[in-house]
Formats: C-alpha cells, structure tokens, sequence
C-alpha cells in the first residue's frame, strides 16, 4: 500500500478538453466522407483498440521500423542522453507504450538522480497504464502525463527551469504533409528553450518492396488496425459499415515520398451513418484515405528543419541505415 502511495504521488495526470482546438470525430467524418477524394484523420486510429493494435503491429515480423529504432536506442541512449546534455526532463509526443522511451529514461537516471517524465498521447487509458508501469519500475521519475493532441498538448505543457529533451519517434512525424510538418515543427521551436533539444525518429528511404512489406502485413494486423476507423464509426456514431466490403490497401508511392493508407469499396454501395441522420456513396473501387506514412532523404528531411530554424547536432542510424534519430536545436 505503502509502495501504491508513493508511485501515486510521483503521478500527475492532465486531460486537455477534447475538441478544443481540433474537430471532433464526429465532424471529421461528416467532412472527410462528403469530399470528391474520401478520407478520415489517422489521428482517429488511436481509440483503446487502436492502440493495441499498433501495439501489435510495432512486433511484425515485416514492420522493421520499430526494431530499427528500438537496436539504436539499445547500443546509444546514453550517448543521446549526454549529446542532449544533462540535467535534462523528457517531453514525449505519441508515446504510445512509452517501451522505446524506457532505454533514454534510464539511461538519463544513470546521468542524474531524478527525472521528470511528460508523456502526451490521445489515448488517455493507454497512457495511464504505460505511467504506471514505468514508475514502478523506476523510483527516480515522475510523470506528467497529458492526455491530448499534439498542439493541445505543447500549449499545456507546465512551466519549468530545467531543460528539456523533446522526443518525436517511431516516424511519427511521417504522419504530417510536409507543410503540417513545418507547422508543428515551428510550434515546438517557439515552446523551446534555448538549451532545449528535440529527438525526432525518421523512416529513411529504402527499397519500395520493404516499405510495402510493412504497411502489407502477411496476418492482416495493418487492416485490422486501418478498418478500426469503420468499426469505430459504427460504434460510436451508429454507422453501418460492412468491414468485409472494404479491402486495406497501401501502395508506396515513390513521386510523394509516401506510403498511403487506403480502404477501398469492393462494390457499389451505400452506407448509412445514423448520428449524422445521412448516407454516403462509395462506387465500386472508390477508396477512403485514411493515412499519409512519409519517408524521408536526409536531404528532405535538412530542408524541412530548416523552415522552423531548427539544425541538426548530432544523428544515428541502426546498421541498416533503415532508421535514423536526428537531434535538433534551436538556430542555424
Ligand atoms: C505510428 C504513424 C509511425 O506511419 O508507420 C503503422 C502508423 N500505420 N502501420 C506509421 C502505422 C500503419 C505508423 N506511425
């Protein structure tokens, strides 16, 4: 009991108002289902059964992201940490299970005696459970964990004198158009420090085969994990979606530098969705995108930075050269 108290205290949970800043899933399927091009925001993946399914697919055989990135933090997390500079707190976006995190947390406790963890994820329970976890299983941290979108949960980050260690991996970035990228990017320059840095986990172009490999996962994780969009609408908003009449397809798409997320109609066919009091069309063959996986050169990669007046310090790669960690600063 006495340990359960103590883990309690070291825990701050902070749940920022759904749809403040960005629109609600209602909405967002109102919208993305009425346009000439169909699509819905990956965002919306990420319900409870969304992130274990991702949680999933982070250990496919075929999806070589997570294992690259996982073998670099294996063999450098307390190069990164020193590269960053101690003492440092870590701000992480998408965290997910927080499992990659573990290795920069204790490698960052080697470096100092206590450290303060904020993890921001849209997926409230999730975070809480990985919370948990992790201070049981380290006695010199402490967690504030934001339950939020990214935007909503850079602008509730709490004051601090300490500098911080941004942390955007798992290609997670991949996810923004190039100009949403800036965007975001520009934000996190104008919340940081000038001693701030930012990890940021990039999938690096390779092979289209080994891409598509992974977005075509041999036991169908990938389209369980895409078709939770339309099962979420049929829970949640009353819709009447036959998961069985869409296919998952995801095509890398070398001119765009990205793999697309795809769920196409097999037939002509009309779908009701009862809280929106309306139907949509889908002809045969007709798809909705619900996914932008971007793939970055270094060179892509310099000059995106570069619009947010953010510069590389230092980057590592897994033997492969599949995955590369850049770490940014403020300036030129
Ligand atoms: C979590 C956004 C990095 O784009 O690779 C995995 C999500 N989509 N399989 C990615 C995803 C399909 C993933 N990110």
């Amino acid at each position: 009991l006495l340990k359960q108290a103590r883990t309690k205290s070291r825990l701050a949970f902070v749940q920022v108002g759904d749809g403040m800043q960005e629109e609600s899933f209602l909405t967002a399927v109102a919208r993305g289902l009425s346009q000439p091009q169909k699509s819905l925001p990956s965002r919306f993946f990420y319900d409870e059964a969304g992130s274990e399914l991702f949680e999933r697919i982070t250990k496919l055989p075929e999806y070589y992201l997570t294992g690259a990135e996982q073998a670099i933090l294996e063999s450098l997390a307390p190069e990164i940490i020193r590269a960053a500079g101690t003492p440092l707190e870590i701000v992480e976006f998408g965290s997910g299970s927080s499992k990659k995190t573990r290795l920069l947390i204790a490698a960052a406790l080697e470096q100092q005696d206590s450290l303060c963890y904020i993890p921001i994820d849209i997926s409230g329970d999730f975070l809480k459970s990985s919370a948990e976890s992790l201070l049981k299983d380290f006695p010199g941290l402490s967690v504030t964990a934001i339950a939020a979108e990214y935007f909503a949960g850079l602008s509730a980050l709490p004051e601090t004198t300490t500098p911080r260690l941004f942390l955007f991996m798992g290609s997670n970035i991949g996810n923004f158009t190039h100009e949403e990228a800036v965007h975001f990017l520009c934000a996190l320059y104008h919340a940081m420090g000038d001693r701030d840095k930012v990890l940021i986990g990039i999938d690096r172009g390779k092979s289209g085969g080994l891409i598509e490999a992974a977005y075509n996962d041999e036991e169908g994780v990938t389209e369980l994990f895409n078709k939770n969009l339309l099962r979420r609408i049929n829970d949640e908003l009353g819709g009447h979606f036959d998961l069985a009449s869409f296919d998952h397809s995801a095509p890398f798409l070398p001119e765009r530098g990205r793999v697309e997320m795809r769920l196409v109609s097999k037939k002509d066919q009309t779908v009701r969705v009862d809280a929106l009091g309306r139907a949509f069309k889908f002809a045969k063959g007709e798809y909705i995108h619900t996914e932008d996986s971007h793939k970055y050169s270094e060179l892509d990669f310099d000059s995106l930075i570069r619009q947010a007046h953010l510069s590389v310090v230092d980057c590592w790669s897994d033997a492969k050269e599949w995955f590369g960690l850049f770490l940014l600063t403020k300036g030129a």
